[in-house]
């Protein structure tokens, strides 16, 4: 009989006798062994379980109610999810990844490798710090866990074994009410706008009835496309970076669905960054975050063909032709989802401390602005977007129109 038989809400001291627990094989040092919580998402609790001998893990611990509202409660089989995917993950893009040591679906927890060592890429960025291995890296894992996840290269009932799987229903409602119907609309009432752009966001969001059908269009694909395995939520809170190496953990949102979601993502919260650097006057750090939305972009592009050829399998998409035309719509959708992450993190519930801790009101109510502007354009023109530079000229259209 163990305490952790039956499901509960941990503390600290319970996740260090977890730990120990689970992991009999780690020679704790049973005197000092301690832990502390360090989560600072929306969902979840992370503890981090260490002693004084240089042992330590991280204990991730879904909890019934969220973090950011008592009110809203989601399945905890999300951490199930979460650790299979980086199991899986770890195959297709290894050490891009978190190594999952356990996981467990009584306690909903699993234990991970610890990653002391580097920092949340969101905070790095907002010290305007830069990362010469990025592009490269976040290039390599959307590759490999996107396109070898896909039906062009999987075994087509494999893969559906997979999307069975990755079935995640509450996680994406979360997805399809916060991202993809509220910034448009406020249904639920529940955005927060900074009150100087009240009358800007309904103007350009809340009344432009053009943008609310193309916004439409995106919400069906999210939801109707099973393309790829997604992490679901590759924000910069998503991913931790040294120097040296990146890592991508959080993957609770993973689904099968369009894998514009993901690198639309990774765009908008470089957007994010480039507009905190701009309005605390860091010139060389927006032009790193330029190059780096460029290179992210055309890195995809590039390594996307490369490993398409590799990896085809299906008959049909050897099909001249069709790799381009499969890459465009996905370029495509890599725009309208940077889009509604632009949107959904300046008006939305849950928004991003790269806008929000920009303490000047004028260069706040600025920065949304450029998010509004660039998303309206990446969403309204979504099949224009080619190439990298394509993205970084309407994020400069965007700052230009927003003075
Ligand atoms: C209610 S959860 C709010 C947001 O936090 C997560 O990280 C996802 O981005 C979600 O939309
Ligand atoms: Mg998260």
């Amino acid at each position: 009989m163990s305490k952790f038989d039956k499901y509960f809400l941990m503390t600290a001291e319970d996740a260090a006798v977890y730990a120990q627990e689970k992991l009999p094989r780690i020679p704790w040092d049973k005197e000092s062994v301690q832990a502390k919580e360090i989560g600072d998402g929306n969902l979840n609790y992370v503890f981090r379980v260490f002693d004084d001998k240089g042992n330590s893990v991280i204990v991730k611990h879904a909890g019934e109610a969220l973090r950011i509202s008592a009110e809203m409660k989601v399945s905890t089989d999300r951490n199930r999810i979460e650790s299979e995917i980086l199991m899986l993950q770890d195959q297709y893009a290894e050490g891009l990844v978190p190594k999952i040591f356990m996981y467990d679906t009584v306690m909903c927890a699993c234990i991970m490798e610890d990653l002391s060592e580097y920092q949340l890429m969101r905070y790095a960025l907002m010290e305007h710090k830069t990362f010469p291995h990025f592009a490269e890296d976040i290039s390599t894992y959307m590759v490999n866990t996107l396109l070898r996840t896909s039906d062009v290269v999987m075994e087509h009932k494999a893969k559906k074994d997979l999307v069975k799987s990755f079935i995640n229903p509450e996680l994406c409602e979360i997805t399809e009410d916060l991202v993809l119907t509220e910034p448009f609309n406020d249904v639920n009432h529940r955005n927060k706008v900074f009150p100087p752009n009240m009358e800007f966001v309904k103007k350009e969001l809340y009344e432009d009835t053009a943008l609310h059908l193309e916004a439409a269009k995106i919400k069906f694909d999210f939801m109707n496309n099973a393309q790829a395995l997604l992490h679901g939520d590759l924000h910069t809170g998503s991913i931790f970076v040294t120097q040296e190496k990146t890592k991508v953990f959080d993957p609770e949102f993973a689904f099968y669905g369009p894998m514009g979601y993901d690198i639309g993502n990774v765009i908008a919260n470089l957007i994010f960054a480039w507009n905190n650097g701009h309005a605390y006057g860091k010139g060389s750090f927006c032009e790193w975050i330029v190059h780096t939305i460029e290179e992210v972009t055309d890195l995809f592009i590039q390594k996307f063909r490369i490993a398409y050829d590799r990896y085809v399998n299906d008959y049909m998409a050897k099909t001249e032709g069709f790799r381009e035309h499969y890459l465009g719509t996905v370029l495509a959708d890599t725009a309208a989802f940077a889009g509604t992450e632009l949107l959904r993190r300046t008006v939305g519930m849950a928004q991003v401390k790269d806008i929000t801790s920009i303490e000047d009101a004028n260069k706040r109510v600025y920065a949304e602005r450029v998010n509004i502007l660039s998303a309206k354009k990446y969403i309204m023109n979504k099949h224009a977007y080619k190439r990298g530079a394509d993205f970084v000229c309407t994020l400069f259209q965007a700052a230009e129109e927003a003075r």
